[in-house]
């Protein structure tokens, strides 16, 4: 399946989140809607709209509105309550997300942030109808931890998108104490970076879009060179030509391996930006439970600060979860502090004091 998409765009996004919670592979289509990319008479023919997301599955077939889309992917799933009348609540607040939310949140978002006009020449009444939209919101999520009752599903993925990202728009949340608690609830249930896209424009325009996949053969070179371009890295691999046989030995063993995903994140050129590997451990202790690892992650020295590291690292986690792992864990040097910070956005929190023997 193909994501035709743009990383600024809340409905989008909330295509992706859905596909990374449920571990369905996908292939993200960069889309610069603010190049007017969906309105190329090649788009068109995908998607009359001219919008994303869109999404072309592998027998051709293509479905667009980002409501409709993760409706139709997360069916079957958690995300959906089994229960009729709870999923009828659920949709009740899709079609109103659409009507009642995102024409002003994201709206007044888009004013400010893409064509950069200050909050005082906002409409006054998209203001209003947002509030009152966040009001509505507030008086729910006093009542229930999620939308619909205890248990995440698509009404949150779907107003999660551009509430979180309210404050762009002009919103003050200060005001909002449950809508607050359900963001930070409902981003962690996603495996979402507390206010990943909140740190303005320039991070937004600037992100790369990569599709991950399993690493392949012929991606080892490039993996070895993202390991060995760092500090500690750059010590301990060999970057001969040809590569020393070890390194496929290595990647045969890896590539055997069911509990042992070595991935690459690719741009949309199809150029290996990224690389991660993730184990799952299957494990006796904690009533046997498994836990995932995530080892290797590096970013191509040119793609670094760009949310390559960062879609990775919320695919692992995304995994690690569909795979029923009850926990993450990973190690990062100690000289690592930027790592160490990055992770720690993710939720993730110091717990152990590794130790390493050396043969
Ligand atoms: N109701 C649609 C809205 C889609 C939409 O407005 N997409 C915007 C990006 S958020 C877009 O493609 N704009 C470009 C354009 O209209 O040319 C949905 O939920 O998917």
């Amino acid at each position: 399946m193909k994501i035709y998409g743009d990383f600024s765009s809340g409905n989008c996004l909330k295509v992706k989140w859905v596909c990374d919670t449920l571990a369905l592979p996908y292939a993200w289509v960069g889309v610069d809607t603010l190049k007017r990319e969906t309105r190329t008479t090649q788009f068109l023919k995908l998607n009359s709209a001219g919008q994303v997301p869109t999404v072309e599955f592998d027998d051709g077939r293509v479905l667009a509105e980002s409501n409709a889309i993760i409706r139709y992917l997360a069916r079957g799933s958690d995300l959906i309550p089994a229960d009729a009348f709870a999923a009828a609540k659920m949709d009740e607040w899709l079609f109103w997300e659409q009507y009642s939310h995102e024409p002003y949140i994201a709206v007044c978002r888009f004013q400010m942030v893409y064509l950069g006009r200050p909050a005082s020449d906002l409409d006054p009444d998209k203001i209003k109808r947002g509030y009152a939209a966040l009001a509505r919101m507030e008086h729910q999520l006093a009542l229930t931890r999620f939308l619909v009752g205890d248990t995440l599903s698509l009404a949150d993925v779907s107003l999660l998108a551009y509430t979180r990202l309210a404050h762009e728009g002009g919103f003050h949340l200060d005001g909002y104490a449950a809508v607050r608690r359900w963001i930070g609830e409902a981003e962690r249930s996603l495996g979402l970076t507390p206010g990943a896209l909140k740190s303005g424009t320039e991070t937004i325009m600037t992100a790369i879009s990569t599709s991950i996949r399993r690493a392949r053969r012929g991606d080892v070179d490039a993996i070895v060179r993202m390991l060995a371009d760092d500090p500690l890295g750059s010590g301990r691999e060999c970057l001969a030509d040809p590569l020393p046989a070890s390194y496929f030995v290595a990647f045969e063993s890896l590539d055997r391996d069911p509990n042992i995903q070595l991935v690459v994140a690719e741009d949309g050129e199809g150029a290996v930006v990224g690389c991660l590997q993730l184990c799952v451990l299957p494990g006796l202790s904690s009533q046997g439970a498994s836990r995932g690892l995530i080892e290797d992650v590096r970013v191509a020295a040119h793609c670094r600060s760009r949310g390559v590291g960062e879609q990775m690292v919320q695919w692992a986690i995304a995994q690690a979860r569909a795979k029923g792992c009850k926990l993450v864990e990973l190690l990062t040097h100690n000289t690592r502090v930027d790592a160490q910070r990055f992770y720690v956005r993710f939720g993730f929190a110091p717990s152990h004091v590794g130790m390493t023997l050396r043969f």
